[in-house]
């Protein structure tokens, strides 16, 4: 199958500027593409994968990717899809963005390939240098405000309130000048991304076809929403992030795993690198036995492993089996360190468990899990309590250091899902 067939039946082609023509192009030989990525965060988010993972679909198919960060185009900031003018972020913020964006990136793609080896660059380095006339004479003067102002991107802006500054307004021009430059710099003939870009993207093609007379292709990716019509990507708690300091590797695994059965497959074919038998037969398991969900378990997992690593996935599942009643062993100290930002949590000062320990009645009552030591009785002998998902039968049962779990950690359970984790400090 050919990387185009892939991605029509993965539902990943919204648009192309000439689909006959590049798929000629592509079954001609090597290709040099490219994607963009804006600094405007520390870090990528879940939504920033389908192109990004899409350079990659292209260079395992034999193609040469090119991820470029945006150290330029971040200073100005793009008006497609915003409805308000952006803040200018100061220099400092799109150099250390830019810092983290480009290690990610890297993650993606192999840059080592023999024949077909990735590369990233950054269009400061090009558009730095320009001068301001030099710009207006050897791009603007390429472009009438009439053709500009009927790009979506614009006029949606200047149908709004807020209007458009100047300076977003003329965005447009260095994206096109960009994918200019990579067509001469490294024969970059095709540039992808998402819906959103395709002003964008077709302000390049036709800088190109006005200044070298030749063709360069544009074809964009839907963005990712969900079935009943929302933006993908968002938890409750805000975007999920691929930095693991702002999503852990187990919130970002429960989001996958907590996918809805509508969605589960269209995530598998956009998301994942698993082919059409495997896909279609996770599909059928939703469709026939949704209770196991299957279909989810795996997204989370390819998902968890190709951004996090196999360890951290591995953490991962067993953290999310803890929480329904697995056992705690194997569960990394880092895992237990993610699940304390999902779970309640109480301080204890090692002092407390210290020799005979401390009565479980007491901790129970401390930490707040039940609301009185009477209560924590009656729990304990009703058989609603757990110390480290073992459930407890004698009411004078002591915690001590024998129930630590990586010597600082003792996991309590009250019922089937009330779960609250002591943390026990030093001092
Ligand atoms: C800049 C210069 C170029 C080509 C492209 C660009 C960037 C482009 C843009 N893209 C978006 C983006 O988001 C921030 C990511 C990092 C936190 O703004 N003008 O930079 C998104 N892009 C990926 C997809 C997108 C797009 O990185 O194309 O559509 C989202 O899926 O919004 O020469």
């Amino acid at each position: 199958m050919s990387v185009l067939d892939d991605l029509q039946w993965r539902g990943l082609l919204a648009d192309c500027t000439d689909l006959p023509g590049l798929t000629d192009r592509l079954n001609a030989g090597r290709t040099t593409l490219y994607c963009g990525f804006d600094p405007t965060a520390d870090s990528l988010h879940v939504g920033n994968l389908v192109p990004l993972l899409a350079l990659r679909r292209f260079q395992l198919a034999g193609h040469a990717p090119i991820a470029l960060a945006g150290g330029a185009t971040g200073m100005i900031g793009d008006p497609s899809g915003r409805s308000s003018e952006r803040n200018l972020q100061t220099p400092e913020q799109v150099a250390h963005n830019i810092e983290s964006i480009k290690e990610q990136l890297a993650r993606f793609l192999d840059f080592e390939a023999r024949s077909n080896p990735a590369r990233l660059v950054n269009n400061a380095d090009w558009i730095g240098p320009i001068s301001y006339l030099e710009f207006l004479r050897d791009v603007g003067k390429h472009f009438t405000i009439n053709w500009m102002v009927a790009k979506d991107s614009v006029r949606s802006r200047m149908e709004g309130e807020g209007g458009i500054s100047y300076t977003e307004f003329s965005y447009m021009l260095l994206q096109a000048y960009d994918f200019y430059h990579l067509r001469r710099a490294y024969d970059c003939e095709l540039q992808v991304g998402a819906t959103d870009q395709w002003g964008n993207i077709t302000a390049g093609c036709e800088l190109i076809r006005r200044k070298l007379s030749s063709t360069a292709w544009g074809l964009v990716f839907p963005l990712l929403t969900k079935a009943d019509g929302t933006k993908y990507g968002k938890s409750a708690s805000g975007a999920v992030w691929l930095d693991a300091r702002r999503t852990s590797p187990y919130r970002f695994y429960q989001f996958f795993v907590q996918s809805e059965d509508a969605d589960v497959g269209k995530l598998l074919r956009t998301l994942t690198f698993l082919d059409r038998e495997e896909i279609e037969h996770l599909e059928a398991e939703t469709a026939n036995n949704p209770g196991r969900r299957l279909a989810q378990k795996r997204l989370a997992e390819e998902m968890t492993t190709l951004v996090h690593g196999r360890s951290a996935c591995d953490d991962a599942i067993r953290a999310s089996a803890l929480l329904f009643g697995g056992d705690p062993t194997g569960v990394s100290a880092s895992a237990l360190d993610d699940i304390a930002a999902e779970v309640p949590t109480f301080d204890l000062p090692a002092a407390s468990i210290a020799g005979d320990g401390m009565p479980l009645i007491q901790l129970l009552a401390d930490s707040g899990l039940c609301p009185s030591k009477g209560q924590a009785r009656k729990d304990i002998q009703a058989g609603g309590i757990y110390v480290n998902n073992t459930r407890v039968t004698d009411i004078a049962r002591t915690v001590g250091e024998a129930d630590l779990l990586h010597e600082r950690f003792i996991l309590l359970r009250k019922g089937k899902r009330n779960y609250l984790l002591v943390r026990v400090s030093a001092g």
